[in-house]
């Protein structure tokens, strides 16, 4: 089952072009195949009338009904594949304008280490490297650094995004499952970037509420 609304998208997208790509697979093939067997040399083969001869023009084919059915399906699955992608990037592009309190979170890098600040000003020493969420709600992630390049990652999320100075990358998703789930850096930022990894921990509602509102506001 999958953990989080970004891994739906992937997961959808994947399927829809290993799926066409079998589809195509199994008629190119079968056709391979079948014209194999067909038109194979046997002692009483012999050249079709059109066939190409050195030194002379090429005889019409009159197979134009055939380019034009297989380049119309060529078109037709190349689109649906152009949709289903602009319409996945689309959708994780587009944050959702409104999260529940507390479900905006900043995420700043830092050589070697992930801080993560709570709508309310919330940033005591244990968030460092621990996100906490709610499940069932979307979270929106505003992405920077404080020192040099990192990229934010979420290992079975299928979430990455840059974390660079004077810049800030938002992400979204919406966990379907509670659990924790390991964040890491995808950069190379240095000596200590194979150790900059955190937690990403999906709390029940309630769980999350009852830390939250138990946060200091510095
Ligand atoms: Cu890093």
């Amino acid at each position: 089952m999958a953990v989080s609304s970004t891994q739906v998208q992937f997961d959808s997208l994947f399927g829809l072009f290993t799926y066409l790509a079998i589809a195509v697979s199994i008629i190119v093939f079968s056709l391979l195949i079948y014209f194999i067997v067909k038109y194979r040399d046997r002692p009483s083969s012999r050249q079709p009338n059109d066939t190409p001869i050195l030194g002379k023009l090429p005889r019409s084919r009159g197979h134009a009904k055939s380019v034009v059915v297989t380049v119309s399906l060529s078109t037709i699955i190349l689109v649906v594949l152009i949709i289903g992608s602009f319409g996945a990037i689309d959708n994780i592009l587009t944050p959702p304008q409104h999260v529940c309190p507390g479900c905006a979170m900043e995420v700043t890098a830092h050589q070697f280490y992930w801080q993560f600040t709570y709508p309310n000003g919330t940033k005591p020493y244990d968030t460092r490297d621990i996100l906490r969420v709610p499940v069932g709600e979307n979270i929106r992630l505003n992405v920077t650094s404080a020192d040099v390049f990192h990229d934010f990652g979420i290992i079975g999320y299928d979430i990455k995004t840059d974390a660079i100075p004077g810049r800030t990358n938002v992400v979204w998703f919406y966990p379907h499952t509670t659990g924790n789930f390991t964040i890491q850096c995808f950069e190379l930022c240095g000596v200590g970037h194979a150790t900059m990894k955190g937690t990403l921990m999906v709390m029940s509602q309630a769980a999350y509420s009852a830390w939250y509102d138990s946060t200091v506001v510095h």
